[in-house]
Order: C-alpha cells, then structure tokens, then sequence
C-alpha cells in the first residue's frame, strides 16, 4: 500500500471521537476505510429505540415494534417504528429551514421560516395514530415484496403544532385546487438530488382538517430526527406515508399530486376485490385512504402463562381510520363467541383508543385471546387475512395472543 493511501492524522481524530476511542493502530488504516463501529452503527442507540425493537433493513432504516412495546397511552420515542424510503437528512439547521407553499393553485407562492410559523399561527396538540400501510405484510400469501412487517408498524404520539389548513390558507387557495403534495429533504438512494425518495399527499379536505397538522413537537419535545424533525406533516388515521418527514415545501395541486409513491401500485389497492396473485392494471388501482378498522392485545405479551383459577386481565388499543371505534370484543375460542371490552372513548378525534377486558379461563390448557374491534359504520375486524393486493397492504386482521394456564 502507498504511503498516501494511510489515513490522514485529521480523519483519524474524527473517527476516534466517533468510536469513543483511541484507533490505537490508526496509522495502518487503509485510506477510505470506515472502521466496523462507524460502519454498522447501533440503531438502538441512535435512534434511542427499545432493545426489543426489531430491524427490518439499514438501508433504509425500517424497524418496527412488538405489540407488548406499545402498551403506552401516547407512544414514547422508543417504542415507535421507523419507516423510511430514502437516506435520513444529514446537518439540518432549524434556524434557516424554510416551508414553501406553492403548486398551481396557490394564490402566492410564500416562505415561511420555523419561528415565523410558530409566531403568526395558533399551536395546536392532537394523539394521532399512525400507521403504515403495510403494516402486517408479512401475512400475505402469495407473499408482497417489501418490509415484511408484522403487527408493530403504528404508533399514537402526541403531535403539536400548527394547522396546515391555516398556512395554506394564509398563502391563499384558489378555487380549483384538489390536492396537496409534500416534499422533503431525504435523499433517494442512490443519491440522486434529482430523485426524491417519497412524495405524497392528500385531498383538499383532509388537508383542511382540524387535526392535520405541520407538527414542530412531539410528545412535547423536539420531533426525533428520524421522525421528521424540524418539521413533519400529521395526517391521522391515513396511511402513514402521507405524514411527510423533513417537510420544506407543500405544493397546492389542480390534480391529484403524481409525486414518487403516488402512482402505479405504490399505497394502491384493487379498486375491487381480485384473487391472490392476480395482475391488477394500474387504472383498476385506487388510493389508499382512511384506514380499516384494528387493534392490539399490547398486555400481556403472547405466550403469557398464568396459573389456575387466576383471572386475566388484558389490555390494548384500537383504531379506525376517520372513523371510531364503536365496539371492542374478545374471543378465547377461536372466534366461535365474543365477549365485550371496555373501551374508552378517543382523548380526541383520529387518536387510538384504549380497551381491556378481565379473562376467566374454565380450565388448565392452551388458549389464544383473539381481539376484535367494530368501527362507527357496524364494519368489524376480520378474523383471517383480508382482501389479497400485490403491495400487501391493509392487512387489518384480528390481533391473537397466545396464553397458557397451568
Ligand atoms: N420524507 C419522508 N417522509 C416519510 C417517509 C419517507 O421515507 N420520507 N416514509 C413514510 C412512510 S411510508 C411511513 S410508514 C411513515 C413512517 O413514519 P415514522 O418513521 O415516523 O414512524 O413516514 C412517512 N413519511
Ligand atoms: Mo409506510
């Protein structure tokens, strides 16, 4: 090896306060070498996540939740999944970051920096549930490519900020606009600045929705880096892909927006039920909107045992998309009959709401607590797998956790 091919004296400098230490035989470093412990970094403690959290990918980082790691009233940082599509924003300055309005059916085009945002519009603070709308992929059959998520892609953190419908309104909304786009900071992966990774939005009258937000906060601090900061968009109960991380700009669209991730069968289903494995046309896919009904057992954890003649007392959360949850039951017969939960009202619109129920089992064995939730429309969970699409989305099937007596 070349004598310039060794590592500078600066670099190493560095790196060691990186690592945390001296690299004691840094001078026998190759050039361009990343060392192992800057190379595959603790995600747990970068993005101060549960250890119980599970990986999915690095790159990009996707990591989800177990169901007993969301047993929170409001989630905490640690117990909420990350989905990314592109590469986390690197040095981002909160004092310069600016939000533009634009898009074809703007009144004026406008700018506005953080503090102008939290100076001239009212702070608002919503429980909004996320999730994402492959949460629980990795059911379906044939399988869908992409993360193969499970039950803990969700979470319902409290959000505050400001409205969108009052940014929008102040830049001005002409009469013919339909749509919002998002746009943010992350980079796609190949590095391409011309390439966004993800570019979604919604229709006007979600836009405009009281609880829609342009959060600056979450759970009263700081968004985390990896959730979005300095400046993320809230739209509860819609697939979670529409709350934009690293928002710079939001255009007002006369059509539907057609960004990265809009079209083809990206966040799409059938528009009308087709069998597994069928070819859908991409004119016969429709945009995921509200979504279905759900819930999960967050206590106990499955394969809990408990002894004899003691009673069970379980608890979770449930969601419904726009909608509420009306009804909240438990089988422990593999759904031959339902008992009700008690279930609380949401603390407010589009925040998942809070059940539990106290099991008694009739004798020693093996049992499993299936979870069912009914929405304000009468539409309940389904016991099995839903309606096969080619993404795997929507998989909104009843939550089962397995419970020994002994
Ligand atoms: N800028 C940006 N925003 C984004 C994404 C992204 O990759 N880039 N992913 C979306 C998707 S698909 C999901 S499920 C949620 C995940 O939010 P979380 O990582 O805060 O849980 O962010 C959404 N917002
Ligand atoms: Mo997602």
């Amino acid at each position: 090896m070349k004598r310039r091919d060794f590592v500078k004296k600066g670099t190493l400098g560095s790196i060691a306060a990186l690592i945390g230490a001296e690299v004691v035989f840094g001078s026998k470093m190759p050039a361009n070498y990343t060392p192992l412990a800057i190379q595959d970094p603790d995600p747990y403690k970068l993005f101060n996540k549960h250890k119980d959290m599970v990986v999915l990918n690095d790159r990009p980082w996707n990591i989800e939740a177990q169901a007993h790691l969301l047993d929170d009233k409001v989630t905490p940082n640690s117990s909420m999944f990350i989905r990314n599509n592109g590469l986390v924003p690197e040095g981002i300055d909160a004092k310069t970051w600016t939000l533009t309005i634009d898009g074809e059916s703007v009144k004026e085009k406008k700018a506005y920096t953080l503090d102008e945002l939290k100076s001239k519009f009212k702070k608002h603070t919503y429980q909004l549930t996320i999730e994402c709308g492959g949460n629980g992929r990795a059911e379906f059959d044939p399988p869908a490519k992409g993360n193969q998520w499970t039950v803990g892609a969700v979470h319902c953190a409290s959000w505050s900020g400001v409205r969108l419908r009052d940014v929008l309104e102040d830049a001005g909304i002409k009469n013919d606009a339909v749509y919002i786009g998002y746009h943010a900071v992350d980079q796609h992966l190949s590095r391409d600045p011309k390439k966004e990774p993800i570019s979604r939005g919604c229709p006007m009258s979600k836009a405009l929705q009281d609880e829609t937000l342009l959060a600056y906060e979450m759970n009263g601090k700081e968004i985390p880096l990896i959730h979005g900061y300095p400046l993320r968009l809230v739209a509860g109960g819609w697939p979670a892909s529409v709350s934009g991380k690293w928002i710079n700009r939001i255009s007002i669209r006369d059509k539907v927006h057609d960004g990265p991730k809009m079209t083809g069968s990206a966040y799409r289903v059938p528009c009308e039920t087709v069998a597994p494995g069928e070819k859908v046309k991409d004119e016969d896919m429709c945009i995921i909107e509200s979504m279905p009904v759900k819930s999960l057992i967050t206590y106990p954890k499955s394969g809990a045992i408990i002894n004899d003649g003691k009673t069970l007392n379980i608890r979770g959360h449930a969601w419904a998309g726009e909608l509420e949850v009306k009804k909240m039951e438990y089988s422990i017969d593999f759904g031959s009959t339902w008992t009700t939960c008690e279930v609380e009202p949401p603390v407010n619109r589009l925040a998942w709401q809070h059940f539990k129920a106290s099991i008694n089992f009739p004798k020693k064995g093996y049992y499993e607590v299936w979870a069912k939730a009914t929405d304000s429309n009468g539409v309940a969970q389904p016991m099995l797998l839903p309606g096969w699409n080619p993404k795997g989305y929507l998989n909104n099937a009843c939550h089962r956790i397995a419970v020994k007596v002994k």
